[in-house]
């Protein structure tokens, strides 16, 4: 073949993206020191002895094959790649207890999956508890074919965080504790813009950027704006919508904003960047804290970097409002629709726990994928995934429809793993359950992400096809609320999951190093996988007619009976031993 038309071939086959690339990345998980708020130095979790975590960046069609080993010591740990949709490879998904085991200190896992999908992710450990102490970081996945090509000169990924002083597991345990009965989540300390509250952006006169925002925060969500500069949203969550006009951005916990802002033409004045944390979600505001972080548009480095002026009230953008540019119109006929209805309650540890349809999610004892593939015809039946495991079992490529009202007063970014779904509808504040003969309008070419938030005691309503087999587990993206078990999980085609998927090996020793079963249900019974004996169970209920204040007020009282009675002992049959002090 001449030299030419080799030559034209590698091109055409380029365009058509059969030439693409693998990212191989060797990452060891590792403690480093950092202060990114400028008040504390404190042990994070970073990669390679380094914090912040690396931007991943890929293209479309790409394969990232990471090695990641766990070097913590005393931590266990995962990497769970938050809105990719593992088409064919859920046990890449990272999600201990659900897609594989959690990596012990010591052990090397195996992440190997093609990126077929295009947008703004992001990256954490899916450890219990442990990505905001942290181990995340953005994930850009570069669209050839992206609706935008041209209309921008660069591109630019901010990420916006909370941060906390203390480290997770001791946040763990004061705010899952009988003291802590209304469930008051930790406040954060502060917030960062990349990881920094010293975020200067070099841009040049006249350019539009696209700006990819990520909100890696364990719990706020944030308010987003630029001084005298309005944002035209392109996507959300790694879906491109039609532009949408706005000069605000509210932005939860998981969530991805993609926008276009164009410069203005002189340049010698800088402009703020102002990230600010939603303090409605907050129990109390410390006097001390600053929940506002600012960076600089930086036209002219050599110019002051403007103090931001106050906003009196906040009006973002409402997502529900997007639409995709891809017109995909909204899913009719769903075969079911699953309502779920979300509370926070206190069990009988006097804590407080969320509850999806009053189940507070447990892992089971073997991590629902091998359940899957280890029970014959019996995957089927949400029920051998274990009764705290909250298993709901979806038929391959029907359409559903999930209602989730919200009987909390608080806001909840809900995600739903393995796909980006449609967002028909979200209520109002106070709204109330769903009610469908209210005949609410849906959109017809809804909006679709894959972190959607719920409005406080309101409702949303979202469809999907079931076309991505898999186990994806569905929960409240604030870390403390998934900690205390706002989640439950969709087992997708469990037939198809059967006879086309097999583990590498490589995961079969991870939960070897632990101990942890590979077969059987979720209380590894192989023999009968209808016999849960043994399984994890939540906390047990309180008794009827007790409250978590009362069960304080008993312990105290208890406490205090228990003092009496030891001192009516102690000077009642040897006070000859002990004299009572006299006191000066
Ligand atoms: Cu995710
Ligand atoms: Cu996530
Ligand atoms: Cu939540
Ligand atoms: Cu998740």
């Amino acid at each position: 073949m001449a030299i030419r038309a080799v030559f034209f071939w590698a091109l055409a086959l380029q365009v058509v993206g059969v030439f693409c690339d693998t990212l191989t990345l060797n990452w060891n998980i590792t403690w480093v020191e950092a202060n990114p708020d400028g008040l504390m130095t404190r042990p994070v979790i970073g990669i390679n002895d380094q914090w912040p975590p690396p931007v991943v960046n890929v293209t479309k069609g790409d394969r990232i094959v990471a090695y990641v080993t766990n070097h913590l010591g005393n931590e266990t740990t995962s990497i769970h790649w938050h809105g990719i949709y593992q088409t064919n490879t859920t046990y890449m998904d990272g999600v201990p207890g659900v897609t594989q085991c959690a990596i012990s200190p010591n052990y090397t896992m195996v992440y190997n999956f093609t990126v077929d999908q295009t947008g703004t992710y992001w990256y954490h450990s899916h450890v219990r508890g442990q990505y905001p102490d942290g181990l995340r970081q953005s994930l850009v996945v570069n669209d050839p074919e992206n609706p935008y090509i041209g209309d921008y000169d660069d591109e630019i990924v901010v990420s916006l965080s909370d941060w906390y002083h203390d480290q997770m597991p001791e946040l763990l345990k004061q705010f899952i504790n009988v003291e802590n009965p209304t469930g008051a989540e930790p406040v954060p300390k502060s917030a960062l813009m990349n990881d920094t509250q010293n975020l200067t952006v070099l841009v040049e006169p006249g350019k539009t950027y696209l700006f990819r925002l990520v909100n890696v925060g364990a719990f706020a969500s944030q308010y987003f704006w630029i001084e005298d500069h309005d944002m035209e949203i392109v996507e959300i969550d790694g879906i491109w919508t039609e532009r949408a006009e706005t000069d605000m951005i509210y932005i939860t916990s998981a969530q991805r904003y993609s926008f276009l802002v164009t410069m203005k033409n002189e340049s010698d004045t800088n402009y703020a960047m102002v990230a600010s944390m939603d303090t409605d979600l907050f129990d109390t505001v410390p006097s001390s804290l600053n929940w506002n972080v600012t960076g600089w548009l930086t036209y002219d480095e050599s110019a002051s970097m403007p103090t931001p002026a106050i906003k009196q009230s906040f009006s973002p953008y409402d997502d529900v409002d997007l639409v995709p540019t891809d017109g995909q119109e909204m899913y009719t006929d769903p075969v079911e629709t699953i309502t779920l209805d979300l509370s926070m309650n206190n069990l009988g540890d006097g804590a407080n726990y969320a509850f999806f349809n009053d189940i507070s999610y447990v892992s089971p004892k073997v991590p629902s994928i091998f359940t899957t593939l280890t029970t014959s015809s019996a995957a089927t039946d949400a029920a051998i995934y274990g009764t705290d495991s909250h298993a709901f079992v979806l038929e391959k490529d029907q359409v559903y429809e999930i209602v989730l009202n919200n009987d909390d007063t608080g806001t909840h970014p809900i995600h739903f793993h393995g796909r980006a779904f449609q967002v028909l509808y979200r209520s109002a504040v106070d709204a109330g359950h769903y009610d469908p003969s209210a005949n609410v309008t849906f959109h017809s070419v809804p909006a679709r992400r894959d972190t959607l938030y719920v409005p406080a005691s309101g409702h949303f309503v979202i469809r999907f096809k079931a076309n991505n087999p898999g186990i994806w587990i569905f929960h409240c993206h604030i870390e403390w609320h998934m900690d205390v078990g706002l989640a439950a999980i969709f087992v997708e085609a469990p037939m198809y999951i059967q006879e086309h998927f097999t583990v590498p090996e490589n995961h079969y020793e991870i939960c070897n190093a632990t101990g942890v079963a590979t077969a059987g249900n979720a209380a590894g019974n192989t023999e009968d996988v209808y016999d849960l004996t043994g399984q994890n169970k939540s906390v047990a209920p309180l008794p009827a007619g007790f409250t978590a204040r009362g069960i304080v007020a008993l312990v105290f009282s208890c406490a205090a009976a228990f003092a009496g009675m030891a001192s009516i002992i102690w000077y009642g049959i040897a006070p000859f031993k002990a004299p009572p002090i006299t006191l000066q």
